[in-house]
């Protein structure tokens, strides 16, 4: 085709697509390779919150509004490809949450599903459907869709964790649901003592029940759909440490265990993946991708991570307590300078419910 006829061409469908929009209508074959690309092409990229920079202003919230006030008082890590969406990844968000001594985040509910990482201080309580855990560094807390929640400090210094929720995912599903609790004052008929919500079970309730290789007998229905939503740091990091000392570490993943729900044995939620990763000190980890995206946060020790392909290879040296993402089909592998371990969840449980997860060796 000659230019003058190829500029007539696109001439002509330019009117056409002109003339086609005020019916709605869009021309498939200028977005096509864009709608069902070769391989994922997410707009999240590979990111990093240094606990040195972001630590100091988790604190300065906490001078500036109060808990009660802000409902939940949290820092958003938003990936610099996402900015603006209080997204982590496409799917995924992150937060840093603090809450002071006497602090109370009055009872609310949603249907997006959130997680708690502690990172820093001890003291703090999250109470899920009527029973609450006070919170040690390296907790992990789920609160399962739709169940009430709040968090208190009745302790003496400020704790910090890290929130992570299937927001953007809800959001791209429209089914955002939340409310407030009314009373906040505990069992519906029970008397109110104020935003804290009321115990309804003692503590270690839950953990008894489902989290020590029992279950009650005769079978009694789960209340929740995460009928343990507690899983202490020492037990698990216990687990992963004994791994550690019974065998080759995996090439990949090092030793890397997956939190799990004790009635089902899958993923502790529905919608996100839990993991507890021990690296021996020296590790270096062969290339990998897989569909899911995900987030880490570092517990102890010291080491970098290498994601993408040259020219935009990324390299992040981490250590306690900071953050950083992996997207969806990034190659990346991850070493470690000193023994170390990392917590990390992901949308895991959402591509293998639809069988499009995929991984990969590169
Ligand atoms: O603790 O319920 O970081 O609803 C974002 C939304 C925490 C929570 C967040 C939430 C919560």
């Amino acid at each position: 085709m000659s230019a003058a006829m190829s500029a007539a061409v696109s001439e002509a469908r330019r009117a056409f697509y002109r003339a086609i929009d005020p019916l709605g209508l869009a021309p498939l074959w200028e977005v096509l390779h864009a709608l069902v690309p070769a391989r994922p092409a997410s707009a999240a990229e590979p990111a990093l919150w240094r606990w040195q920079d972001v630590r100091p202003e988790v604190l300065r919230a906490g001078e500036l509004i109060g808990a009660a006030e802000a409902v939940r008082r949290v820092l958003i890590m938003e990936n610099p490809g996402l900015r603006g969406q209080s997204s982590a990844t496409g799917t995924l968000y992150a937060g840093l949450q603090l809450i002071l001594p006497g602090e109370v985040a009055p009872s609310h509910r949603h249907s997006q599903t959130a997680l708690r990482f502690v990172l820093e201080g001890r003291g703090a309580y999250t109470a899920v459907n009527g029973e609450r855990h006070t919170m040690e560094p390296g907790d992990f807390v789920i609160t399962p869709s739709w169940t009430w929640h709040d968090h208190g400090n009745p302790g003496h210094e400020p704790v910090i964790w890290l929130d992570g929720l299937d927001i953007p995912l809800l959001r791209m599903l429209d089914a955002g649901f939340a409310e407030n609790r009314p009373d906040a004052g505990g069992p519906a008929t029970g008397p109110t003592t104020g935003p804290a919500s009321e115990p309804e079970r003692p503590e270690g309730d839950a953990l008894a029940r489902y989290g020590s290789n029992l279950r009650p007998y005769p079978e009694e229905r789960a209340a929740l759909a995460a009928p343990l939503f507690v899983y202490p740091y020492g037990r698990s990091r216990a687990a992963v440490l004994q791994l550690a000392r019974s065998g080759p570490p995996h090439p990949v993943h090092g030793y890397k265990m997956q939190y799990i729900n004790p009635t089902t044995g899958g993923a502790a939620m529905r919608t996100m993946a839990t993991f507890l990763q021990l690296l021996p000190r020296g590790f270096t980890g062969h290339w990998y991708r897989s569909t899911d995206a995900s987030v880490h946060s570092v517990v102890e020790g010291h080491g970098w991570i290498e994601i993408g392909e040259s020219p935009r290879l990324r390299r992040f040296e981490w250590g306690p307590r900071d953050h950083f993402v992996v997207p969806s089909w990034q190659p990346y592998r991850i070493g470690s300078a000193a023994e170390s371990v990392l917590f990390s969840f992901s949308d895991r449980p959402v591509h293998e419910a639809l069988g499009i997860w995929r991984e990969a060796l590169t």
